[in-house]
């Protein structure tokens, strides 16, 4: 059963980016998932099943690095496996899409809460792309009456710097863009650096925009603190058992004009979209369960994911058993 067409559209928007940003995507990804299950114009609880888990698919394939957009899916799955009747599971998917969509605006603002009280009154912040996550905590700081001001970059090659700046700006907080590569330059008058982030893996590693990890690097070195502002469904299960992430490799015509790219047919261009920020960087970072040192990451994961993993590694155990017998 094909899924409809609303969730190819849902899926074309976050794959082009008119929908961007982890958390927004994990949402967006949920209420497509809702809109799947309502449609759905069959009558059998396998058929939906499966029908389901193929929106999931279609939602899942846009973009490789935001792990929040499959933790989204598979919190919404995997209460429509659990379903006996096909009411129940159109039901649960209904109610798991909102739940999910509710506990992550609610994360954004309680991080936004938590994060502001580590920024100081006459701060300087300096943050990376655009984060709903990291401007929740700089917008909290400032309508509580402190006075910062901040520096984002512009965040080549998709200027996402510019949808900060009008945020911040229009919630009057005192914004200055700058180039990229004007990181280290401007690292001196920076007092702390709040980015958000795509993925956290076990090791407190974090996965996010292209150049935070240089960020990270330029505010160790000025002995500037570094925090990651994130929801905890962006913590990768997967990496515990040693997964890498998927670094999302973009179109060159994002980097340089298509008429530069036929002219020069020779012209190589890489375009990450993002990169990995070593623990040793990170301060701590800010979930809405509190801050944590960077290598509490694992603590996390076991705390959600524990009892899964627990059955996953015993059936390594048992296949490393099986074929060394
Ligand atoms: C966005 C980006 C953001 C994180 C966190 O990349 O790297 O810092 O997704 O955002 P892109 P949020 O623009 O390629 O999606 O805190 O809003 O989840």
């Amino acid at each position: 059963m094909r899924v409809p067409a609303e969730v190819y559209r849902i899926a074309d928007l976050i794959k082009t980016m008119r929908v961007r940003g982890a958390g927004r995507i994990a949402r967006t990804a949920a209420y497509a998932m809702k809109i799947a299950a309502l449609k759905y114009p069959g009558g059998e609880l396998g058929e939906f099943k499966a029908y389901m888990r193929e929106a999931a698919h279609v939602l899942g394939s846009t973009r490789p690095t935001a792990v929040s957009l499959h933790n989204a899916l598979r919190y919404v799955l995997n209460r429509v496996e659990r379903a006996q009747s096909l009411e129940e599971a159109v039901a649960a998917a209904v109610d798991a899409a909102d739940s999910f969509i509710q506990s992550s605006l609610n994360a954004v603002r309680v991080i936004g809460e938590i994060g502001s009280k580590l920024i100081e009154d006459g701060d300087t912040v300096l943050t990376h792309c655009n984060s709903s996550a990291a401007l929740a905590v700089l917008k909290t700081a400032h309508s509580s009456g402190k006075r910062i001001r901040v520096y984002a970059t512009e965040t080549r090659p998709k200027f996402q710097g510019l949808l900060t700046y009008r945020e911040l700006a229009g919630s009057g907080v005192p914004v200055t863009l700058i180039p990229d590569s004007a990181v280290r330059f401007v690292m001196r008058e920076v007092d702390k650096v709040v980015v958000g982030a795509d993925t956290v893996a076990a090791n407190g590693a974090v996965i996010n925009k292209v150049g935070t990890s240089l960020i990270a690097l330029a505010a160790h070195e000025a002995r500037v603190r570094f925090y990651v502002a994130t929801e905890t469904y962006k913590f990768s299960p997967a990496t515990i058992l040693g997964e890498l992430v998927t670094i999302e490799e973009r179109a060159p015509e994002e980097v340089v004009p298509t008429d530069l790219l036929t002219r020069h047919p020779n012209l190589k261009v890489r375009n990450p979209a993002f990169d990995v920020t070593p623990p040793d960087y990170i301060d701590a970072i800010i979930t809405e369960r509190g801050v944590i040192p960077p290598k509490a990451a694992a603590v996390i994961l076991l705390e959600d994911y524990g009892a899964t993993l627990a059955e996953e590694l015993a059936t390594i155990t048992l296949d490393i058993e099986d074929s060394t017998a």
